[in-house]
């Protein structure tokens, strides 16, 4: 392996050899990158060389994934969701680009070894935004996101796996912050008193879509689930969306999930974890225009009700995330990916931060989504 890069020693390089025989993708493994993408999940681009047929060397490149079996602790059954969710897309929707898992020889779409369970799909050229001032791309996204939980609209959510338990399930959130707070096991807790102070202080008005759907007020459709504008993958020259990915959470679940979530992540000021929290906050623009991609696709589909949580659910999903960081930040940083010592901590002031801020635009928030509503609404009647 001399001539290879030096990192093609490394255990890493190892393993992803290792996937890729699996997988029987054909061709010497030549190189490889982890993506820093994703809370979650370990991602690679893996780089083979393939003969392109004129005896021409070219690169074809694949993604590879570890999926984090702390976070998904049934992964077989995830993949049965994703293998059962784009093959109805595909059967449906022909047109619509989606991620194809390869398998093994066994035909499984996973291979589980001592180092993991791991998934390898195709690899899309593209780009993606964290945060996005162009309008146009926001907007773009909002119709990616509404238009996936469209064509997913007849789709039997019944056949569908819950791959994580009550995972927008605000209450159940609440209940989990507060045992952990009380069982404190890394003392931690008093240093994070004011955070958890006002996280309880709001916990009712964070819950109001937890306990309108518990209360039979809100219908439960199939959503993503985990709506970062950067699970919309873009074509790196019209930017236009390509496809959306990362279908880990697409399970059922209520609009406002998708909705909020997009929010509170493509429209905040600053980054999910800046440690500038005092400059988070929602960019009405982003907002408006994301509401308006994604009302343009689902207006129609949208009961008045769902309507009205459209806006409260971005501060939902804040708080939910808040304390989500600060339940994992107690609990010794042992779910999201932390790359400093503090960093679930920095998360949460920043969530918190821009829901405080959603409180303050809340007149706004609710009245933009109405108004998007009502004209999509009407031009979608009138098609
Ligand atoms: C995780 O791994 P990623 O970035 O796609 C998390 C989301 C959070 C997000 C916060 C399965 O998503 O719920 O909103 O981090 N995914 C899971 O950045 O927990
Ligand atoms: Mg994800």
């Amino acid at each position: 392996m001399s001539n290879l890069p030096e990192n093609m020693n490394s255990q890493t390089a190892r393993q992803l050899l290792k996937v890729g025989e699996a997988f029987r993708i054909p061709g010497p493994f030549f190189s490889y990158e982890e993506i820093k993408m994703g809370n979650v999940n370990h991602t690679y681009k893996v780089n083979y060389i393939r003969d392109d047929g004129s005896g021409m060397a070219k690169i074809k490149s694949y993604l590879v994934q570890r999926v984090n079996t702390y976070a998904f602790q049934r992964p077989l059954e995830l993949m049965s969701n994703i293998d059962k969710v784009t093959e109805y897309i595909h059967a449906n929707f022909p047109h619509v680009k989606c991620l194809h898992f390869h398998h093994t020889q066994e035909r499984n779409n996973y291979l589980m070894d001592e180092d993991g369970f791991w998934r390898l799909s195709n690899y899309v050229p593209s780009v993606t935004f964290n945060s996005c001032g162009n309008l146009d791309i926001v907007r773009s996204a909002g119709q990616a996101f509404g238009d996936f939980q469209m064509m997913l609209s007849a789709f039997d959510a019944r056949s569908l796996y819950y791959t994580i338990e009550d995972f927008h399930n605000t209450r159940e959130r609440y209940a989990k912050l507060k045992k952990d707070m009380q069982a404190d096991p890394c003392g931690r807790v008093n240093e994070v008193r004011e955070e958890l102070d006002w996280l309880l202080s709001v916990e009712d008005e964070a819950c109001k879509l937890t306990d309108l759907y518990e209360a039979g007020e809100l219908p439960l459709r199939v959503t993503h689930n985990d709506t970062k504008i950067n699970n919309v993958l873009f074509d790196e020259e019209t930017l236009k969306p390509l496809v959306v990915v990362d279908l880990d959470t697409v399970m059922p679940g209520l609009v406002g999930h998708d909705f909020g979530d997009a929010i509170r992540f493509a429209a905040n000021f600053v980054e999910e974890d800046s440690p500038e929290a005092q400059k988070a906050g929602v960019n009405l623009n982003v907002y408006w225009a994301f509401a308006e991609g994604f009302l343009t696709e689902t207006a129609a589909a949208l009961t008045e009700v769902e309507v009205e949580t459209l806006g409260n659910s971005c501060f939902t999903l804040a708080c939910e995330l808040s304390t989500r960081f600060l339940d994992d930040y107690i609990m010794g940083d042992k779910y999201f990916k932390t790359n400093m010592p503090q960093h679930n901590l920095v998360r949460t002031r920043c969530q918190i931060a821009l829901a405080k801020d959603m409180l303050k635009k809340m007149n706004a928030m609710n009245a933009i989504v109405r108004d998007c509503w009502v004209r999509n609404r009407e031009k979608q009647d009138g098609r």
